[in-house]
C-alpha cells in the first residue's frame, strides 16, 4: 500500500517494479525508521541494510496468495517481515508451488525471516483473524516487509 526507504515496490497499470518515488506524488518514500533497521540488524545476519520496506494493511477479508519474493536483484539477502495488529495465518511451502506447506499463526510483533534455503520458498497469508488485536485503528493487520533490492556495493 505504501513504502519506506530508497526504493518502493509499486504496482499499477504498467506492471510491478521497484522505484524511488511515490507514483502519484512523485516524492521520495520516507526513510526506514532506525527502529526497523535495528530489527533488521538483529535478525537478518546480513550486513547491508534494506533499501525497501513495503507497508501493507490487511482489512476485512484481505489475503495474500502463495508467492515467492523474487523481484530483487540481490537474491541472497534475507527478507524480514514484521506483523502488527490482528493475527494472521501464514502459509509456508517450499521451492515448488505444488509442494507441501505448513501454516503458522503470526501475532502482533512477530518477525519472520526468510533466509538461506527458505529465501525463495513459497508463502502467503491465508487469512487475518479479525478482532484479535486492538493495535490498528479500525481493525486490521499491518505487515512491514524489508528487502535488499539492489546488490550492495
Ligand atoms: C505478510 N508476508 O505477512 C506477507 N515475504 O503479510 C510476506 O509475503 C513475506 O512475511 C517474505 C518474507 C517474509 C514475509
Ligand atoms: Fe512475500
Amino acid at each position: 500500500m505504501t513504502n519506506l526507504g530508497s526504493l518502493g515496490w509499486v504496482s499499477d497499470q504498467a506492471g510491478y517494479r521497484y522505484q524511488a518515488t511515490h507514483p502519484v506524488t512523485g516524492l521520495p518514500w520516507p526513510a526506514i525508521p532506525q527502529a526497523l533497521l535495528d530489527i533488521w540488524a538483529a535478525v537478518s545476519g546480513y550486513a547491508p541494510l534494506p533499501q525497501a520496506c513495503l507497508v501493507n494493511l490487511y482489512q476485512q477479508g484481505a489475503k495474500m496468495g502463495l508467492h515467492r519474493d523474487e523481484n530483487e536483484e540481490d537474491r541472497d539477502a534475507p527478507v524480514v517481515s514484521i506483523s502488527l495488529g490482528d493475527s494472521a495465518i501464514f502459509r509456508l511451502g517450499g521451492p515448488e508451488r505444488s509442494g507441501p506447506t505448513t501454516s503458522l499463526k503470526l501475532t502482533s510483533g512477530d518477525v519472520v525471516v526468510l533466509g538461506g534455503s527458505s529465501r525463495h520458498f513459497y508463502h502467503g497469508i491465508d487469512r487475518v483473524l479479525a478482532g484479535s488485536s486492538s493495535l490498528v485503528q479500525g481493525g486490521g493487520r499491518i505487515n512491514l516487509t524489508m528487502r535488499v533490492v539492489r546488490r550492495p556495493g
